[in-house]
């Protein structure tokens, strides 16, 4: 196993963040680019047959997902196809997607990544539901009033905010992997050194039922905060309670990363009604999946469910209270 050294804990333990290099190979880069690509063309054909975009022109992915991107009314539309949850929204209907491609899972389970993640929460690793995939355009080819931080920057948070109460104790630990080389410019992470030992910071509903909790700039001591650059295949660790966000890009090329959450075995995920997995076990090896067609079908199960309103899915429903909270006006 060539998980963290004593000296990468003990830096984690004290900022609550860990930059951990070279994690993923030049190779998993190209193989989930390829996955990707492949996805985006599949997308995009159909929605030029429903003359929703012009035919994609560029050559490479980043190209052609901006023009996609430039194009498109509704950012769903096409965005559905490559995140790997499925939306915080109320009226997920049996035709909303995501992508749990075979890549994608290989990402998930990837031995290197477990090694790292089981020198912190222990051999008994699940896969969270709560996770992402955040391909960022430049910010000027968005929407002006665009709050999504799939695509857009993302407002200061905890991690642990955005799980429901009953994963408060839970031990999750945020996996963010740069896919592309993450800097200022094109909007790297922002994060308040030391923040995980304040305890819970105040968080602010969103503006509508589906928009994104945040905790107000004003409370961020923003002399402390300092940008994560990171290359292309390495990872950020967040402790849950780390407060963090993201900067727009204004680069003129594609922000991408995953972020992937991880803790023991047996703990509530915080997102009930999304369907994680145990990803590595050395108690019970026979419950681990090894699979991503089982994976695909535990999130096909979960929309069912939460489309014949057999699941409550009720997200953020926690901040609600501080609506009217004077830091949240
Ligand atoms: O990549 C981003 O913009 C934000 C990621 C993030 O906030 C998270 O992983 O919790």
């Amino acid at each position: 196993m060539t998980g963290l050294t004593a000296e990468q804990l003990r830096r984690f333990d004290e900022d609550g963040y860990l930059i951990v290099e070279d994690v993923l190979s030049e190779e998993d880069l190209a193989r989930i680019e390829a996955e990707y690509r492949e996805i985006l063309d599949r997308a995009a054909d159909g929605l030029v047959r429903r003359g929703r975009i012009r035919p994609l022109r560029g050559g490479a992915f980043s190209e052609r997902y901006v023009e996609a991107m430039r194009q498109i009314d509704d950012m769903y539309a096409l965005y559905q196809h490559l995140d790997i949850s499925l939306p915080l929204v109320e009226d997920l209907g049996l035709s909303h997607t995501l992508n749990t491609g075979p890549e994608v899972f290989r990402l998930l389970t990837h031995p290197r990544l477990l090694d790292i993640v089981e020198s912190v929460i222990g051999p008994e690793i699940y896969s969270n539901p709560i996770q992402h995939t955040r391909i960022k355009p430049p910010v000027h080819c968005l929407p002006d009033a665009i709050l999504d931080s799939n695509v857009a920057a993302t407002g200061w948070h905890q991690d642990s905010a955005v799980a429901t109460r009953e994963a408060d104790d839970t031990d999750m630990l945020t996996v963010w992997l740069a896919v592309t080389d993450a800097f200022v410019q094109n909007g790297c992470l922002v994060v308040t050194p030391g923040s995980h030992r304040k305890g819970v910071t105040r968080h602010c509903p969103g503006m509508a039922s589906s928009a994104e909790i945040y905790i107000p700039e004003t409370i961020i001591d923003l002399d402390r905060v300092i940008p994560l650059e990171v290359k292309a295949g390495s990872a950020v660790l967040l402790h849950k309670m780390t407060e963090h966000g993201s900067l727009e890009n204004r680069s003129e090329g594609i922000r991408w990363s995953f972020d992937l959450r991880y803790q023991p075995i047996g703990q509530p995920t915080g997102r009930s009604v999304f369907p994680g997995f145990a990803a590595r076990s050395s108690a019970r090896p026979d419950l681990v999946v090894t699979d991503h067609a089982e994976w695909e079908s535990l999130w096909r199960q979960a929309l069912h469910r939460i489309v014949n309103g057999e699941a409550d899915a009720a997200f953020n429903a926690k901040w609600e209270a501080n609506a009217g909270h004077p830091l949240c006006a």
